[in-house]
């Protein structure tokens, strides 16, 4: 799963700079003829592949050319692509079972995403609006993390349109529409993480600094991300990153657990080329919402500095 870290790919410093400013993207840029090009590394599954390659380019465009407040671009996705929608919500659909909690099942349950076709953006908002008020935004790539996180608080969640590359169904290290509407909307659909996304974004408004916003959005990855918890007396997760992910999802129950703790959660590196090895359990959803919930509520830089100097 390192296809990022092979040598074609621009080079590790500038990767794991990206890594540390926001999730994983692929470099968009803007041809001399005006049209949008995604550069995939020569280690991605679909660098060889023409036919893939072209559909990113055409599915960044739609991101590129939308208009805030209008409706999402429709992407006409092809046959082999919904196929590969179908394949892993099938595989998650079992693996959720035994796997997710019982708020993000039931939450699931009532969001009722298609499971033979990928859904639009546009109709993925309009299902989860009227449940918590959360909304779809297309994002063709990195949004700065002051945005990405800042307008959670707003109920609006970027979100990539592009599918995996059929060869790697089970993982990706790139955020694609499977784990933003499988791992993300199907949270979003509950009332309880859906108000942890929006402090999350309202913390991420309140602080100044880079330091802060830094650890804010670790907390955000151990947790909404790769978040696990005691669950019906055994571990589950809730955690957008496993969720998405039928390879990833059964290993988590062996990696290193720790208990939830903020100061831990926002200083520890992480890695997102591979299976997360390092995770952080609540011991309930309402342990979760009064250590999380409650420091997202309240934290300020001079907080977060004073934490990170306890740490060091
Ligand atoms: N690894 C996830 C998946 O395969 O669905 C996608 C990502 C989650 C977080 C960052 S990338
Ligand atoms: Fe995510």
């Amino acid at each position: 799963y390192n296809w990022l870290l092979l040598p074609t790919f621009p080079d590790i410093a500038v990767i794991s700079l990206m890594f540390e400013e926001a999730q994983y993207f692929a470099p968009v840029s803007t041809r001399d003829d005006g049209s949008i090009e995604v550069e995939l590394g020569a280690g991605h599954p679909g660098f060889a592949d023409p036919v893939y390659r072209a559909r990113r380019n055409a599915i960044a465009a739609l991101a590129v050319g939308y208009v805030p407040g209008t409706p999402i671009p429709t992407a006409e996705y092809t046959d082999q692509e919904h196929e590969v929608w179908a394949l892993v919500s099938r595989e998650l659909g079992r693996k959720h079972r035994e796997y997710a909690t019982a708020e993000y099942l039931r939450a699931a349950e009532r969001l009722g995403l298609p499971a033979e076709r990928i859904p639009q953006l546009q109709e993925v908002g309009e299902l989860l609006e009227p449940l918590t008020g959360f909304r779809y935004v297309p994002a063709a790539g990195l949004v700065p993390l002051r945005d990405f996180y800042g307008v959670l608080a707003d109920g609006l969640f970027h979100s990539t349109q592009y599918i995996r590359h059929h060869s790697t169904p089970l993982y990706t290290p790139e955020p694609d529409v499977i784990h933003e509407v499988i791992g993300h909307a199907n949270a979003l659909a509950s009332d309880r993480y859906s108000r942890l996304y929006r402090l999350a974004g309202a913390a991420a408004r309140r602080v100044e600094g880079k330091e802060a916003l830094e650890f804010i959005s670790k907390i955000f990855w151990f947790t909404m991300e790769f978040g696990v918890m005691t669950d019906q007396g055994e571990l589950r997760a809730y955690g957008a990153g496993i969720l998405s992910s039928y390879g990833e999802i059964e290993e988590f129950r062996g990696m290193d657990i720790r208990p939830l703790d903020i100061a831990a959660m926002g200083t520890t590196h992480y890695d997102i080329t591979k299976y997360q090895d390092v995770l952080f359990r609540a011991e309930s959803l309402e342990h979760l919402e009064d250590i999380v919930g409650g420091f997202w509520a309240t934290c300020d830089d001079e907080v977060i500095a004073r934490l990170i100097a306890d740490v060091r």
